[in-house]
């Protein structure tokens, strides 16, 4: 049995999971596929994951997509790591969070970086995603504000996978015309990143929680 592959892009989703497999201490080998550069979109890496999509995790030769799939099985591989709560009510609204940023809050990203995969070839609709996409990020970013505020679900002191896959998106708050983190999530942020298992995979990928900018780029 090998170590399983984990096909990452620095700093997107997959950072989640890279964090979450340091945490978790789970020996694994990590491939970058830099979608920036496109590179998911390669026939090799088709080959790998049809869906040209990352994070993608190889594990005896099975293919497992999806942020919340991949989260899930490193914890049953290692529950001490402790990357969702333990008590049923707790798990489940982890999970409802993780849901919600995997299932409307990604997508809006989507929609400000490639409106075309919304809008087409059309360029007056691709405005209009975009910044339709901008207005509702801001209201996203109060409500995961306002729940870190109270200590509902979130926490830096002891982060489980739903801290790692939100530092996610408090990263990419920087692309935002003006990033929309208040003062709670600028020091939740903060602490996060000292997180050894997050800062490890931060380190790994050449990227920080506070800019879009990569350690490689001039
Ligand atoms: N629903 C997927 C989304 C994966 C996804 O869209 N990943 C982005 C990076 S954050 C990607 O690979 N984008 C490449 C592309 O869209 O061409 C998940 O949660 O894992």
């Amino acid at each position: 049995v090998s170590d399983p592959v984990l096909y990452y892009s620095p700093g997107a989703c997959s950072l989640s999971v890279h964090a979450a497999l340091r945490q978790a201490q789970i020996a694994h080998t990590a491939v970058r596929v830099d979608v920036r550069a496109g590179e998911q979109l390669a026939e090799g890496y088709r080959a790998i994951n049809p869906r040209a999509r990352v994070p993608a995790l190889v594990v005896d030769a099975a293919l497992i997509t999806e942020v919340l799939a991949i989260a899930s099985l490193i914890d049953g591989w290692n529950p001490d790591a402790k990357l969702f709560p333990r008590t049923l009510l707790q798990r489940a609204r982890a999970l409802s969070w993780i849901s919600h940023l995997a299932s409307a809050v990604h997508p809006l990203y989507r929609a400000f970086w490639r409106a075309e995969h919304y809008a087409g070839d059309c360029d007056d609709a691709r405005v209009a995603v975009r910044d339709t996409a901008v207005v509702r990020l801001s209201a996203v970013y109060a409500e995961i504000e306002a729940a870190v505020a109270r200590h509902d679900v979130f926490s830096a002191d002891a982060p489980g996978f739903l801290d790692l896959y939100t530092a996610v998106f408090l990263r990419w708050a920087q692309a935002l015309p003006d990033p929309p983190l208040g003062p709670a999530l600028i020091a939740y942020r903060d602490r996060l990143a000292g997180h050894a298992p997050l800062a490890a995979a931060l380190d790994a990928e050449g990227v920080s929680l506070t800019t879009m900018k990569r350690r490689s780029d001039p």
